[in-house]
């Protein structure tokens, strides 16, 4: 079996999901952009649709869509799906809906929408979040059990810090959790996308410190940069981070989360700790435990 992805993107559902499966499979990146994969192969003779997820079936067949590839996954392993009164409906109902209704919406974020469109979409996801958030049953959607379905809402949360989109708290729990679980690290430890959730290149390569001015900074455009302040700690190997800074016309647009994940990344290969007094760096925390070696307190 093999599963065609695209680092960060809605594949990774999938890829988490077979590692929580246990189940045998390679995993082979595609660009999507050029529909090469990483061996070279045209992608477009896989899946003539163009778009990840693609799993290649251990009987030839491929299947793609989100939807039928989770739900196909839940019905081999049957431990990441729920049992009960509707299970599989119940099951394809949250699919459904967070296909339709979260990871579509998301396109005109994704792929230059005006900005009505945009900010639109962000109203209109931040609404379903808010919906998604009363689904939870415990700690994941279908109890206290992981299911397919949580895999696919974790890659959707990971998508609202790259456009600025709130989430009410129950969900930042909820990814946090999931940032937890071992499959998940190592799906994104795979798709290498501690740096983006862009499905592209690294963003933290742009961020650096700037030590004369107590920050970490990366530059936007024209001179324009996202900041990070600091101030010294009582140890010497810890900075306390006290405010964090982007200009208003680049909102909305991820730059703070990529800045606070660069920081971590920086501070992580230079051996220090942070504590957290920013609000803004408290709250990427609170989503993601991969950075728990790095905070203090
Ligand atoms: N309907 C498909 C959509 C999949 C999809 O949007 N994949 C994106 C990445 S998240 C992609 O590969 N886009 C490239 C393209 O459409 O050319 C599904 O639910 O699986």
């Amino acid at each position: 079996m093999k599963l065609y992805y695209a680092p960060g993107a809605c594949s990774l559902a999938d890829h988490i999901a077979l590692l929580e499966a246990g189940a045998k499979f390679e995993a082979e990146a595609v660009d999507i952009h050029t529909k090469k994969t990483a061996s070279g192969e045209d992608f477009l003779t896989i899946n003539p649709k163009g778009y990840v997820p693609a799993l290649l079936l251990d009987d030839c067949e491929i299947l793609t869509e989100n939807v039928a590839v989770l739900d196909w996954i839940a019905e081999q392993y049957p431990h990441l799906r729920r049992d009960g009164v509707l299970s599989r409906a119940r099951q394809l109902e949250m699919l459904a809906f967070i296909s339709a209704e979260l990871h579509a919406g998301f396109k005109p974020l994704w792929h230059d929408g005006t900005e009505t469109e945009k900010e639109k979409a962000r109203e209109t996801l931040a609404k379903r979040f808010q919906f998604a958030a009363t689904r939870l049953n415990g700690d994941y959607l279908f109890g206290d059990e992981l299911s397919v379905a949580d895999c696919y809402l974790y890659v959707m949360l990971r998508w609202t810090e790259k456009f600025g989109i709130a989430v009410p708290d129950a969900l930042l729990r909820f990814q946090w959790r999931m940032g937890e679980r071992p499959a998940v690290q190592a799906a994104l430890a795979r798709e290498d996308t501690s740096a983006s959730h862009s499905h592209s290149a690294s963003i933290n390569d742009a961020v650096r410190e700037n030590s004369p001015e107590h920050r970490f900074e990366r530059p936007i455009h024209d001179g324009a940069i996202a900041a990070a302040y600091y101030r010294d700690a009582d140890a010497d190997d810890e900075l306390v981070f006290i405010h964090t800074e982007v200009p208003s016309e680049f909102a909305g647009q991820g730059i703070a989360t990529d800045l606070a994940r660069g920081t971590f990344e920086l501070l992580r290969q230079s051996n220090r700790k942070a504590i957290l007094k920013c609000p803004f760096m408290q709250h990427f925390y609170a989503k993601h435990p991969e950075y728990r070696d790095i905070v203090v307190g």
